[in-house]
């Protein structure tokens, strides 16, 4: 069992004093880290004690439930996650940041059936360009004689309950982390540091008695406030699961192929949510043009050429396809049937069998359609037009 921490540490201020009377360490070396952090574009920057994380008990819990799924990973990494001095020895201070990655809304065209993906994944990773950022404040903090661990996401740290503690934002019912400002779209990344510096002051929840999010939720996998069911989450089933879709999910998945950004859309919080000036996080062709059977005609080697710099290359052609597949088993057409009947006899299994389920979907619809022009089998648009088009 984890020690919890049960009120939240006193914010000091620039000028606070210590004891002796003098300015407390590395306060003007803070001031510099903010100051830069914002030079490098990151919308916020604040510190956290290096702490045992406030609602680490409920991780656990979550953990013990089975609520992370396959996610195997969070498992291993369960008492680091608990316990930052595991993951850095003589580590006092959580430097967290938070980057805007909001693109604006994007609407799809009439006619056509492109699938969904998730705004995270429009344009380049953001693990990379992150991290290089937080190098760089690296580097300053070495300078002061600090020892230094930089994590963008894939760390064992529970980044939303640092960035909660240090005020970047609240924890939404979502379980997002919610900032007035940004609304939900931001990525977070923290520095996990030796060097003692003033902890921030965290912001009050502003929910109140919102629960658009618990209810939007196509899956139910907001199961109560402050809780989310890995297994039943979208973002999970088209991301983190490596295997099957399970059958029942595949039919409320919809057109997504590519995470969910259901429980953020309807947030009332992302009204005020302005353009990201990252150049990098802007759509990438694939979110902008590529049509769902466009995909199916993927080759191993187009499909990396494709997805290079984007967070998409993760989940591989097999995973792709296989989401494609359930996106066009939801609301492909007769004209997606030759492009599933091939990918129904693709070698890679998974995909084989996420083509026959769709088909069956598909000619089920069409069966009961009366449309003639649902039921007009196309011409699958030539691969060459595709990648050129992406190039
Ligand atoms: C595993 C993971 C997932 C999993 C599980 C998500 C989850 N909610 O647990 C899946 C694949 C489903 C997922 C989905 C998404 N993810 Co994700 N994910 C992570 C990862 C790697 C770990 C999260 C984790 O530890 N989960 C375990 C749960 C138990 O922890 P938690 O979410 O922090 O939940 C805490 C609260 O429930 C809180 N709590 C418990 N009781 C109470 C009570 C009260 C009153 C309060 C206030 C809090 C509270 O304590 C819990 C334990 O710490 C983090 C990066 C990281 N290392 O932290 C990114 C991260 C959380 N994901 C991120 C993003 C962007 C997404 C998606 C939006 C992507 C998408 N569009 O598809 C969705 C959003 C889904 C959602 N509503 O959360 C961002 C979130 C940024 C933000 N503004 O919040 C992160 C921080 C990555 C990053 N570096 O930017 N993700
Ligand atoms: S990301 Fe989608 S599936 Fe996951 S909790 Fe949010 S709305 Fe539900
Ligand atoms: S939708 Fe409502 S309850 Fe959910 S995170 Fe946003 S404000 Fe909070």
């Amino acid at each position: 069992m984890s020690a919890r921490i049960t009120a939240p540490s006193p914010p000091l201020a620039l000028d606070d004093k210590t004891s002796l009377g003098s300015v407390r360490p590395h306060e003007k070396l803070k001031a510099e880290i903010v100051q830069r952090a914002t030079e490098l574009g990151f919308a916020s920057c604040r510190v956290a004690r290096a702490e045992t994380p406030r609602h680490a008990y409920e991780f656990r819990e979550w953990l013990r439930d089975g609520a992370a799924g396959t996610m195997e990973w969070l498992h291993r990494g369960e008492e680091k996650r608990c316990d930052p001095a595991l993951v850095l020895p003589g580590a006092r201070s959580v430097i967290v940041v938070a980057m805007n990655y909001w693109q604006g809304t994007r609407e799809a065209e009439p006619g056509t059936t492109r699938g969904r993906i998730a705004r995270y994944a429009w344009g380049d990773d953001y693990h990379d360009l992150m991290l290089e950022r937080l190098r760089s404040l690296d580097a300053l903090l070495i300078e002061h004689g600090g020892t230094q661990k930089c994590y963008v996401d894939t760390g064992p740290i529970l980044e939303r309950n640092f960035a909660a503690e240090a005020g970047v934002g609240w924890q939404g019912k979502s379980t997002m982390l919610l900032d007035p400002k940004l609304g939900t779209w931001f990525f977070l990344g923290e520095i996990l540091t030796t060097l003692d510096l003033a902890p921030d002051a965290p912001q009050p929840a502003r929910c109140g008695s919102c629960t658009r999010c618990i209810t939007a939720c196509p899956t139910g996998a907001i199961t109560d406030a402050h809780r989310l069911d890995a297994r039943r989450c979208i973002s999970y089933l088209t991301i983190e699961l490596k295997g099957s879709i399970p059958l029942e999910f595949r039919p409320l998945i919809g057109d997504r192929i590519y995470g969910c950004d259901t429980c953020l859309d309807v947030c009332p919080w992302n009204r005020f949510a302005s353009v990201s000036r990252e150049a990098a996080f802007a759509a990438r062709e694939p979110a902008r043009s590529m049509q769902l059977r466009d995909y199916l005609a993927l080759s191993e080697e187009e499909f990396r050429t494709l997805f290079h710099r984007s967070p998409i290359k993760r989940i591989k052609r097999r995973g792709l396809l296989r989401n494609v597949c359930v996106a066009l088993g939801n609301v492909g057409t007769g004209e997606d049937l030759a492009a599933l009947e091939r990918a129904a006899l693709d070698p890679e299994p998974l995909i084989a069998e996420h083509a026959a389920w769709a088909l069956s979907r598909v000619r089920s619809r069409l069966r009961g359609s009366r449309d003639p022009a649902a039921a007009s089998a196309g011409e699958l648009p030539s691969l060459g037009a595709v990648t050129t088009a992406v190039a």
